[in-house]
């Protein structure tokens, strides 16, 4: 049975992978939170991955890393950088140093956040982050590429929706993913033979999604739910007159954070010489 680390693991998605994923591996569950009741087969391990000695601790031995651990929504440059970009930097490190070859990262959705909804994208699209939290994935991305070609490690990305047992709302019938299909997933990323960089949507096979995620179905992902049968109640409870831009981008309410401007529309320059060739 092989031996994996879990970071982030009291957070909401380590808590479904850790009822999903029970008796499949021997977990080490880590966080700067204490867990409770590690249940059998796991142990927990403190550590506060924004320090590389504690990523040193809790890496070493393993034989795969799933990472959850960071900051999960859009907050202070000071928040994100220590958690997402110097904390997710010493994993990768620590990994390396530890000669852990496979990681699984729990990238976003908001890596990509400022597609249209009426866009379908697929995981060989540019980065289109829609926040500084989107932009701290990109570069978890970006260094998992860089490790992938260097050290030969073997990373598999996730840009999850929203994990959650029922879909909570009309942006999420597109992003949702139900714990036992992120399962399936992560999955695939610890056991799959043959990974070197992988980058796959963590959605279920909703009918709605935005998303073309034939790379995780050549990989063997079959996503066993669909948001569909909850929509009419969904929608049902929808709030109208949302913004419109939250509307036209697929990581609704994060592209409205301290929003400078619409990407749609030309920028003043392009504007203004429009106008002086008319
Ligand atoms: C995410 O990346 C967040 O971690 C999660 O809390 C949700 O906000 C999710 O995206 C979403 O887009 O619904």
């Amino acid at each position: 049975m092989k031996t994996v680390l879990l970071t982030g693991a009291a957070g909401d998605v380590g808590t479904h992978l850790r009822r999903e994923l029970a008796g499949r591996y021997r977990f080490r569950l880590s966080d700067r939170k204490p867990i409770a009741k590690p249940a059998k087969g796991e142990t927990f391990v403190k550590g506060d991955i924004s320090k590389m000695k504690d990523a040193l601790a809790i890496t070493r031995g393993v034989d795969a890393i799933i990472h959850l651990g960071g900051y999960s929504v859009e907050g202070s440059w000071e928040d994100i950088l220590d958690a997402n970009i110097v904390g997710l930097y010493n994993i990768y490190e620590a990994a390396r140093r530890n000669g852990v070859k496979r990681i699984i990262f729990a990238t976003s959705n908001h890596a990509v956040g400022y597609y249209r909804r009426d866009q379908t994208i697929d995981h060989r699209v540019y980065p289109r982050p829609d926040s500084r939290y989107g932009v701290s994935k990109v570069f978890g991305e970006a260094l998992g590429s860089l490790y992938s070609d260097k050290y030969g490690m073997e990373i598999f990305n996730i840009r999850i929706g929203n994990v959650n047992p029922r879909p909570v709302d009309k942006r999420r019938l597109s992003i949702w993913i139900s714990p036992r299909d992120i399962a399936q997933l992560v999955s695939i990323g610890v056991d799959h033979p043959d990974v070197r960089f992988e980058i796959v949507y963590g959605v279920s096979g909703n009918r709605r999604s935005w998303y073309d995620n034939a790379n995780a179905h050549r990989l063997g992902y079959r996503p066993q739910d669909d948001s569909e049968p909850q929509a009419q109640e969904v929608l049902a409870k929808e709030k109208p007159g949302a913004d419109p831009l939250v509307e036209r981008y697929q990581g609704g309410t994060f592209v409205l954070a301290e929003l400078g401007g619409d990407p749609s529309k030309p920028t003043p320059k392009a504007k203004a010489k429009k106008k002086k060739k008319a």
